[in-house]
């Protein structure tokens, strides 16, 4: 079945070879955070099996990256996953393949031996200790980084107001730009930092860091070693999100991604299970905009995922968000460029369109397993995974009562 849809597929389009070698080296990281059950503010239901701590995590995603071969990197947030013996974990994630990509710092929660709160903000607070406390958090993640051997910081600020009136907006931006600027100091030479921005929620009125001309402020003001960061899910509805990805690219100052997808808000939901032609557009901005600076599909962006789930496996939904990313880079691969360009230089909208969609409509999942074959994963992960009943032994080993470190 395989090799007749991939010898199918590999007939229709040019370079396979290439296209294939390029879906290979494409990593994605996984969020530690993704790897429980989510759950609303309303209500959680642990599914059974959750990972209790960061070697735990460490295994779910190595079982993640043998099935599909995609999945080589994994992504922390400080302090749910404090690593006490950071050799330990770190050859514990070599063992499974796995690199450390960004860190991520919180400032988002009171954490029980912390003194001063972050109620009223963390880097925007009107009170300078509390703003030191944020920043001395950041700088700490850093160091936990080092030890990793992580090369990035992401930020993500709940910072804002929930009320007109609460805030002086541009204090509240001075002093978020003067607590970056303390955590840049402390960046290690061969980092980077990615600002990462959010429209609304939790706060409902104003975010201090709203909006990718925000965080293009914030990244521009710091310096060489700061980019932007775009989660999908960050935007007010039907924001043109490809155009922005080209532009912060053509700025030098696209630094990564957290995938997911979403209907109305911020909903994390599985990536491509509400807009799939939305992500392809995206991809195809990215693709494009690398390509024209001659950048590493692979390695110049941080690929994450950053998702949360409420009714799903955790891992198999995981699953299936890689997949949808490799479907979408794949078939932005197979996009006629030269045609296209050709199209809008004659302003043919309707070629444009025709051509877009003919690389959207193809079904290039025969190209992404058969990429996932000789990256020596399975033919199929989610039906090996349900096949050996992966998460059955897991409640065995784990206990059904477990509930993950995260949101
Ligand atoms: C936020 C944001 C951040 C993530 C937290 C857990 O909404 O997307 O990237 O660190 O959630
Ligand atoms: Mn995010
Ligand atoms: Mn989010």
């Amino acid at each position: 079945m395989h090799k007749k849809r991939y010898e199918f597929i590999s007939g229709q389009i040019n370079k396979v070879d290439e296209i294939i070698k390029k879906l290979i080296d494409f990593q994605v990281a996984i969020p530690s955070w993704a790897l429980g059950t989510g759950g609303t503010r309303f209500g959680r239901f642990p599914g059974g099996g959750e990972p209790m701590n960061l070697e735990e995590k460490i295994e779910d995603i190595g079982l993640l990256h043998a099935l599909n071969g995609s999945s080589g990197a994994i992504s922390l947030h400080i302090p749910w996953d404090i690593p006490t013996d950071a050799e330990a974990i770190k050859k514990l994630a070599a063992e499974h393949g796995l690199r450390f990509d960004a860190m991520n710092s919180n400032t988002f929660q009171d954490q029980p031996d912390q003194k001063l709160s972050y109620k009223f903000g963390s880097m925007q607070h009107v009170d300078k200790a509390v703003r030191k406390q944020a920043v001395d958090h950041n700088i700490e993640v850093i160091k936990y980084g080092k030890e990793l051997g992580s090369k990035s910081l992401t930020v993500w600020l709940s910072d804002g107001s929930c009320f007109p009136g609460q805030l002086n907006f541009r204090k509240a931006f001075q002093n978020t730009l003067e607590s970056l600027q303390e955590v840049y100091k402390a960046l290690p030479q061969d980092w980077k930092i990615f600002v990462e921005y959010k429209a609304f929620e939790p706060n409902f009125y104003s975010m201090t860091v709203g909006d990718w001309g925000q965080s293009l402020l914030y990244s521009s003001k710091l310096g060489p070693k700061a980019y932007t960061l775009v989660d999908l899910g960050h935007h007010l509805a039907n924001a043109n999100i490809e155009q922005i990805v080209s532009l912060l690219l053509m700025e030098g100052k696209l630094g990564g991604f957290h995938f997911n997808d979403s209907k109305y808000g911020d909903d994390d939901l599985t990536v491509g299970s509400i807009k799939p032609y939305q992500l392809f557009l995206i991809f195809n901005e990215l693709v494009e905009g690398m390509d024209a600076k001659s950048m590493n599909h692979a390695n110049d962006l941080a690929w994450m995922i950053d998702a949360s789930h409420n009714v799903k496996d955790p891992l198999e939904d995981l699953l299936q968000s890689v997949e949808a990313i490799m479907i979408a880079y794949a078939q932005s691969l197979i996009i006629d460029r030269k045609k296209l360009v050709e199209a809008q230089n004659n302003n043919d909208v309707v070629s444009a369109q025709e051509i877009l969609q003919q690389a959207y409509r193809t079904d290039v999942r025969g190209i992404v397993a058969e990429a996932r074959l000789r990256a020596g994963g399975a033919l199929n992960p989610l039906a090996v995974y349900r096949g050996e009943k992966v998460r059955e032994q897991l409640i065995k080993e784990r206990g059904s009562k477990t509930v993950a470190t995260g949101l």
